[in-house]
């Protein structure tokens, strides 16, 4: 091994290859800090041609590459396993934003540009890059095309998948894919681009984009909404795609559980209701600088809501800081998870129609399984993604009890992957398999579709040097 390090020293340079404890330490835990691993070594390449010769030495070796960009990711695939020979390749330095078209209507961007300076470059020419997670400070392109992420603005623009033209690959064996089109139409062959896209690093790594841009959208109508149940959640998302068309750009959901952990974690938070309901909307209508009245719009649609009972109570944004303090509600609730204790992540979707008796149903069930579990249930309801999210009961003295979630977490978890099983859903809606779910995922597919990924698999990485271990589980009785 002491061959390949030099090898990629000589490469990227001695200060971009870490190897000390302490330096690679924030590389090899995930941000939920429940998945943690070794490295062989952190490597940090600069540019497409240094990712190419790092891929190509480690092919050389025999060397698994793990990539990895802003490590915000929730299923353990941007982290190494415990095994200590895999290299952790970071996307860190590859920051440039190449070119921005804002008549094609197209930026190009290295994979290790943050979401938000993507948004950035977009908005400084009047244009805007739609994507938008609550990790979007450090998240970044590469891994956000790696997971295909979705976030709360799926709903009107979909998921990464529909914001990407063309790709820059640097394959398992080192060699390099210029895929680097914004044509919109070029019907010529196998979509390589999608292939990549949502591959989890398992096929390549990413080490370009173009990304595509929309019409900026700078007027907001954003309101908190108090909701009776999911049921009402759905017929007020139904009024809502009435009365705003094409302007709805957000429609998420949060229950009283995830919103009271917010309070309690995040510095200054506080309710924009007097009364506490059981469910809340944070709908968000936008347009351009010439879409006079959509605050009209937003009031009409909530006043039909109210009559029709499928709203009880709602708070208007009227400002930019009370339009921000509306979405940190929203988007403090995975950090308040975190901070408040053992926490049992389930990112699924089902059908919109199934939503509220679904959630109905689950949720007694659950407390069978793990007497006084916490459902901390929130997400993209319009894209019919549900974080179906656990906490630990809470003991007599009011503590977190994180081990009786552990105890209960395999069974937890498969009640609700079976039940979102049988109603066609997906047990990963937007955060990707990673480790943490690749063995579930295959277990709920047909055999067929396994085959169909391993031979996919098969024929990009035929050594399986590409993030083993991450999204496609081997195939029985081979080596890992
Ligand atoms: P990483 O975590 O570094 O990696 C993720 C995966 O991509 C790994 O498998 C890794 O190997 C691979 N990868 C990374 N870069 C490359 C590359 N250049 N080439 C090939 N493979 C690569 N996700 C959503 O979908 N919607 C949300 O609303 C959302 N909100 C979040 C909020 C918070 C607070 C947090 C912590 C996470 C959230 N996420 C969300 C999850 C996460 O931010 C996304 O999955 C994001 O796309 C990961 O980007 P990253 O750069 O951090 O990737
Ligand atoms: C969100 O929508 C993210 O806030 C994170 O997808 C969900 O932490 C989670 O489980
Ligand atoms: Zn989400």
């Amino acid at each position: 091994m002491d061959d390949l390090l030099d090898r990629l020293r000589t490469s990227i340079g001695a200060d971009h290859v870490l190897t000390e404890d302490a330096d690679v330490a924030a590389y090899v835990v995930d941000w939920t800090g429940t998945r943690a691993g070794r490295a062989l070594a952190v490597v940090r390449p600069s540019s497409t041609e240094e990712v190419a010769a790092v891929v190509a030495a480690c092919a050389g070796a025999g060397v698994p590459v793990v990539p990895q960009g802003g490590n915000t990711g929730l299923v353990g695939g941007g982290v190494p396993d415990a095994s200590g020979n895999q290299v952790v390749l970071s996307l860190g330095r590859m920051r440039r934003v190449r070119e921005v078209d804002p008549v094609a209507g197209t930026v190009t961007v290295d994979a290790g540009v943050v979401l938000a300076d993507v948004q950035a470059a977009a908005e400084k020419v009047d244009r805007l890059f739609p994507m938008s997670l609550g990790s979007e400070g450090s998240c970044t392109i590469g891994g956000n095309l790696s997971t295909n992420a979705g976030g709360t603005a799926v709903l009107r623009y979909g998921m990464t998948r529909e914001l990407v033209l063309g790709l820059e690959v640097v394959l398992p064996d080192g060699r390099v894919w210029d895929g680097l089109r914004g044509l919109r139409k070029d019907n010529t062959g196998y979509d390589l681009t999608q292939l990549f896209v949502g591959a989890e690093g398992t096929l390549g790594v990413i080490t370009g984009a173009v990304l595509r841009l929309f019409p900026a959208t700078p007027r907001h109508a954003t309101a908190w909404v108090a909701v009776p149940s999911v049921d009402a959640a759905v017929s007020l998302l139904g009024l809502a795609q009435q009365h705003a068309g094409v302007h709805l750009s957000t429609f998420e959901i949060a229950n009283r559980q995830a919103i009271d952990l917010v309070l309690a974690h995040l510095p200054g938070a506080s309710d924009p209701l007097g009364e506490p309901s059981d469910w809340y909307v944070l709908v968000e209508l936008a347009g351009s600088a010439s879409d006079d009245g959509l605050d009209e719009t937003l009031e009409s649609l909530l006043g039909e809501a109210v009559e029709a009972g499928c709203a009880t109570d709602a708070a208007l944004a009227g400002s930019p800081s009370q339009r921000s303090a509306l979405w940190a509600l929203r988007e403090g609730i995975s950090e308040a998870q975190k901070v408040e204790g053992a926490t049992l992540k389930h990112d699924v979707t089902l059908p919109i129609a199934r939503l509220a008796e679904w959630t109905d149903t689950m949720g007694p069930r659950l407390q069978e399984v793990c007497p006084g579990v916490r459902l901390v249930t929130y997400g993209h309801v319009g894209d019919g993604n549900l974080h179906y999210n656990l906490n630990a009961p809470l003991t007599d003295d009011g503590r977190s009890d994180d081990d009786a979630l552990r105890a209960a977490a395999a069974d937890l978890t498969t009640a609700i992957y079976d039940s979102v099983a049988r109603e066609a859903g997906s047990i990963s809606a937007e955060h990707g398999l990673g480790r943490t779910k690749a063995a579930a995922a295959a277990s709920y597919k047909s055999d067929v579709e396994v085959d169909l990924m391993r031979a996919v698999k098969q024929a990009l990485d035929p050594a399986g040097l590409m993030n083993p271990g991450v999204l496609v589980p081997p195939a029985p009785g081979a080596s890992a």
